[in-house]
């Protein structure tokens, strides 16, 4: 099948399609060897929004930023969504961000001191009044927290501390407000991270209540995971909160989603769409954790934006009949066919088409670099401090 003559309701899924760009994204960032500074950086998280929105402009589908405090702290959090909203864009999740002080080098919400635990959970508390400000419905809570060796600390003892944090965290949040608990294999620590996989945030977040789902962030697994498993279950559990989307060839690349498997994000996007799952009211969301190192970050940001829309597309063109039929009657290669039709259907004229029905450049990378935003914000933005991870 051509994917031109997809059907009303595939094109009104891709329309509807909502993906939650990193306002981190548009700064500085590189590894411990080297952060390459850009020309024309945002230096406010002003700035930041104003490149977010660039992103929305040319693909249509991009409407939501996030934030990481204090990376992006301001005087005022309603003025800073109003300036988001009179740039077509919105505030989404809130990230904390207990990993970079130095009272946090044996944890944060898990450290023997309980002095800095609660300082941790004052952070935590701390961003839950900021998305009382901005009206974001998602506080996003990652914990670099773990031990490098051996003996190090009680793994028992620093999980109580992990939900003892979590479950005041969870008696703070309003009812339209949701935890979502991310994991990670390895590092910073590397050793026991407290939080290392998708059954550990689970069982924390069953504890917590409805309003606490997991992300699954696509960098964090050990090489071989089937996470398109790990996204099936979780939906079915109806705790799935949202992904962090993002590729790598080795460990946390952060690179662009989709650049290093795009296969493996056709497989993910295949599970939601056969949940159901991609509609904005299935409550998960779709953002984007990367770090363009080396790239032009706004160019980035648009091309791993078009990545996830063309593995969607893909997805939403999966014979759902014929393979529900193949699965049925045990036909192993056919029910594998079914699928590898829709992976290796060029989507690309499809979504031309649907861009240049919203009154969009069918080409959006084309369009962004014939723009000059990118001239501009080169020459405007000198001096100031050019955002970064402040590490
Ligand atoms: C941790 C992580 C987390 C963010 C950070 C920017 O590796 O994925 O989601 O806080 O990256
Ligand atoms: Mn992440």
């Amino acid at each position: 099948m051509t994917a031109t003559a997809a059907s009303p309701e595939v094109r009104a899924a891709l329309r509807g399609q909502q993906i939650e760009v990193p306002s981190w994204a548009y700064g500085n960032s590189g590894t411990r060897f080297k952060v390459f500074a850009q020309p024309g950086v945002p230096r406010t998280p002003e700035e930041k929004i104003a490149d977010a929105a660039q992103v929305h402009a040319y693909t249509g589908i991009a409407p939501i930023v996030s934030l990481h405090i204090p990376w992006d702290r301001v005087e005022d959090y309603a003025k800073l969504a109003a300036h988001a909203a009179d740039l077509g864009v919105r505030i989404g999740a809130i990230n904390a961000n207990v990993f970079q002080d130095d009272d946090y080098r044996l944890g944060s919400v898990t450290n023997p001191d309980p002095r800095i635990r609660r300082k941790a959970l004052d952070h935590l508390l701390e961003c839950v009044d900021i998305m009382d400000a901005t009206g974001s419905r998602d506080l996003k809570l990652w914990f670099s927290d773990g031990t490098n060796y051996p003996g190090q600390d009680d793994i028992r003892a620093r999980q109580d501390r992990l939900a003892e944090a979590l479950a005041a965290t969870y008696q703070r949040i309003g009812e339209h407000q949701r935890i979502l608990l991310e994991y990670k294999l390895f590092e910073p620590a590397f050793y026991v991270t407290d939080v290392p996989d998708w059954g550990t945030a689970y069982a924390h977040c069953l504890k917590l209540g409805e309003r606490a789902q997991v992300v699954i962030d696509t960098g964090h697994h050990a090489p071989g995971t089937n996470i398109e498993f790990i996204v099936a279950f979780l939906l079915r559990e109806g705790r799935l909160g949202a992904f962090d989307f993002n590729s790598r060839f080795y460990a946390d690349d952060d690179l662009m989603v989709g650049a290093a498997d795009p296969f493996q994000l056709f497989r993910i996007m295949h599970e939601i769409v056969r949940a159901d799952a991609l509609r904005v009211e299935s409550g998960v969301n779709f953002m984007l954790d990367q770090c363009h190192n080396i790239e032009p970050k706004i160019p980035g940001q648009i091309r791993s934006v078009l990545n996830v829309q063309e593995a969607t597309a893909k997805a939403l063109l999966v014979d759902a009949d014929a393979l529900a039929a193949a699965q049925a009657a045990g036909d192993v290669l056919g029910a594998n066919a079914v699928l590898m039709d829709a992976y290796n259907t060029d989507v690309r004229p499809l979504l031309r088409e649907i861009r240049t029905e919203q009154g969009l450049d069918p080409d959006p990378m084309a369009a962004y670099a014939r723009s000059g935003y990118a001239g501009k914000i080169a020459a405007d933005r000198v001096g100031g401090q050019q955002a970064g991870w402040g590490a």
